[in-house]
């Protein structure tokens, strides 16, 4: 990886302006690792850049530091097409959403991500599926180029970490340890920064608390199933990870569902398990993901995907 590193510095070096973008609707690891990246590039390079993203930023990302200098793509104007365009933590192209345009006018295109992914757009990849968060790969890249990092950088790439690993829980491998190490000894704060994003509105927070007090137990209360209607979705910060934490929570709970109804005959689909996998489920509704993280949008009602889910762990797990 480090060579491609050195092949990355190449083309910045050789390159005046240049455009990122993360996944469509980002995370803390995806916002995070594009302004971190777009940040250290101007602190060490002599180049422009401009980060560009599609879908909605949640509540609670607001604060972190530089959130200005992230752009919604159709605000942004393209005259010249840009020298290097750089996506990152996208997994699949079909993530990248309305940034995909700029992407592809540019004269090269890099990639940096630790998702697998079976279509890379890049013509150079720094990719590496063990990495815990694409923060991870860019803190390598820091060191490999011994590059200048301001202390706004490394508040970053700790919130990246932070949240692509649900505090630590989802690490692959040690270097997201590592890499926090040396964040704190570069000065970050990790209780400030887990304080920075409980940043949501009241709306939301009371949604997720009565989601969950009104989630419906099956099967001796192995597998339990909540639902956010139309008329509440639009309060919902994030993907309902707060909903699936706390119901994942109770005893004798192994199977966690979320039902969300984006749209009419549109439900977002969550599925947790805290053992067994669970992505086969959540394959078999159109969709994917990880053993025990997975899910998929189904364009049905939201009671037929409900009955739908509930049949398949009928079958299949309980
Ligand atoms: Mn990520």
């Amino acid at each position: 990886m480090d060579e491609k590193i050195l092949e990355f510095f190449e083309k910045v070096k050789n390159a005046k302006t240049i455009v990122l973008a993360g996944h469509k609707n980002p995370d803390g690891d995806s916002l995070c690792s594009v302004l971190a990246l777009a940040h250290l590039l101007e602190l060490n390079f002599d180049v422009e850049t401009v980060c560009l993203y599609d879908g909605n930023i949640p509540d609670s990302l607001d604060n972190v530091p530089l959130r200005k200098r992230i752009r919604y793509y159709e605000r942004v104007e393209i005259v010249d097409d840009f020298d290097l365009a750089i996506v990152m933590d996208y997994g699949n192209p079909v993530h990248i959403g309305g940034p995909r345009n700029a992407i592809d006018r540019a004269k090269f295109i890099i990639e940096i991500d630790h998702h697998k992914n079976d279509a890379p757009i890049g013509q150079l990849c720094i990719d590496d599926d063990m990495a815990a968060a694409t923060a991870v790969i860019v803190y390598r890249m820091i060191q490999v180029g011994n590059l200048k990092m301001d202390l706004q950088t490394a508040n970053l790439l700790a919130l990246a970490i932070l949240t692509d690993t649900g505090n630590f829980k989802f690490v692959r491998d040690s270097r997201a340890f590592s890499v926090m190490a040396d964040l704190v000894d570069a000065g970050i704060n990790v209780r400030n920064l887990i304080e920075l994003m409980n940043n949501k509105p009241r709306k939301a927070v009371q949604l997720e608390a009565r989601t969950a007090a009104e989630a419906e137990f099956l099967f001796n209360g192995r597998l339990v199933v909540a639902t956010i209607s139309k008329k509440d979705y639009k309060h919902l910060d994030g993907r309902g990870e707060i909903v699936l934490n706390l119901l994942g929570q109770i005893q004798g709970v192994e199977y966690i569902v979320l039902l969300k109804e984006q749209k009419p005959d549109q439900i977002g689909l969550s599925i947790r398990s805290r053992k067994n996998p669970i992505n086969q489920i959540a394959v078999a509704m159109g969709g994917g993901g990880h053993e025990r993280a997975a899910g998929a949008v189904v364009r049905d009602t939201l009671e037929n995907v409900r009955k739908r889910v509930v049949d398949l762990f009928k079958k299949d797990a309980l």
